[in-house]
């Protein structure tokens, strides 16, 4: 038995459930997505459930379909028979990345989450880079994000690589601990409220597990030594699953990302370079692309050495990530509109020839 707030149940989504307070479907959320089903915790406890039809039929993609941190309507019939999920909540908030590969498509990577972890390892594969792309689809997402350094027991220049990252991400919070002789994780366990819901993204083997494990006092989750050599994960989580920690907080655990490619807007990639955003203001052209204009003025702030060429660097590559993911999103309506239009052209040509047949006859 659960109590909805005690699952992250708020006004928002009150709201939401406004237009089916009088119909038969109760809510749910989910917590393990299965290839056949789902996991989900509800009022009278924890559930199997399955899509309807009319669910799985009327969805145009993949993210039309519950994800784990989603809260769905349910038919509840008793214990034995598994509840049918009939909608998906909006969704207050969304953590996603473009699917890997060339399609042009959203994977929502979590739902529903009020703060994400950002979590890097103080040892060799600390990477500024990531934590930066990161923090534009954090941003994107509407979450808040904290950047937690892990590993902190490995390191002997922490001072050194906190001021490089403060450099290059400004004052976004960030917590350093160890989950080896526990430093930082009362920091963590502070922060964390009941009813609210937490996520942790990062590399494999970075040890997001283990700090779940580390907050919940006990070995909840499977976590797996690194790679000698070059300290690499072995994707040890291979799925996403939200879980209930003892002091009422939501935590939801997710596999190591290989790649983060971005699915995020422009304006979500420079809340994460204010210093580069206002510059922009000051370039000639309304639609720099800040890589060779005259008149730039990043470039100008770049030769003066008044702008990080790392932070630069990054900005560029993923400026032209998200320009080209609007271009493709664009010619995917567009394709959209084509096919429908073609669609409808094909209906009247029967209904013409139809018509004509019938006059005729
Ligand atoms: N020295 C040290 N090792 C740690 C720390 N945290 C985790 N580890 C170890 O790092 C390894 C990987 O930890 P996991 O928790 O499995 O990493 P993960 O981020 O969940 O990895 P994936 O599930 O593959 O994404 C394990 O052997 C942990 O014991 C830490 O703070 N210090
Ligand atoms: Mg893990
Ligand atoms: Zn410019």
């Amino acid at each position: 038995m659960y109590k909805l707030s005690s699952l992250g149940w708020n006004s928002y989504y009150q709201n939401m459930f406004r237009e089916f307070e009088n119909s038969s479907l109760v809510p749910a959320r989910v917590v393990v997505e299965n290839k056949n089903n789902y996991v989900i915790f509800s009022e009278v406890g924890e559930l199997m459930g399955e899509l309807s039809g009319k669910l799985m039929f009327s969805s145009e993609s993949q993210s039309d379909l519950p994800k784990v941190g989603d809260w769905v309507l349910v038919n509840y019939f008793d214990e034995h028979s598994p509840a049918i999920i009939q909608e998906v909540l909006p969704r207050q908030t969304k953590l996603s990345r473009k699917v890997t590969g060339a399609k042009t498509d959203e994977q929502i990577i979590a739902s529903n989450i009020d703060t994400i972890f950002i979590v890097q390892a103080l040892d060799e594969t600390f990477n500024i880079n990531r934590v930066q792309r990161s923090l534009v689809l954090v941003n994107n997402s509407g979450a808040k994000a904290i950047v937690v350094l892990s590993k902190s027991d490995l390191c002997n220049d922490i001072e050194d690589k906190l001021v490089k990252l403060r450099e290059r991400v400004g004052d976004v919070q960030t917590i350093s601990l160890s989950n080896v002789n526990k430093n930082g994780i009362d920091d963590i366990l502070t922060l964390l409220e009941p009813g609210k819901t937490y996520s942790l993204i990062g590399p494999s083997g970075v040890g997001k597990s283990t700090l779940i494990n580390s907050i919940f006092g006990d070995e909840l989750l499977d976590t797996k030594a690194v790679r000698e050599g070059d300290s690499k994960g072995r994707h040890t989580t291979t799925r996403r699953e939200l879980v209930i920690l003892p002091n009422g907080s939501l935590i939801i655990d997710t596999p190591g990302m290989r790649e983060l490619q971005l699915w995020s807007d422009e304006e979500s990639l420079n809340s994460v370079f204010p210093e580069i955003d206002e510059l922009a203001v000051h370039c000639k052209y309304d639609d720099c692309t800040h890589s060779h204009e005259t008149g730039c003025a990043v470039i100008k702030a770049i030769e003066e050495g008044e702008l990080s060429k790392e932070n630069y660097d990054n900005y560029l590559k993923m400026l032209k990530e998200v320009k080209y993911l609007e271009t493709r999103i664009d010619e995917g309506k567009q394709y959209d509109t084509k096919n429908r239009w073609k669609a409808v052209k094909k209906e009247m040509k029967n209904f013409y020839k139809k018509n004509h047949k019938y006059k005729k006859g």
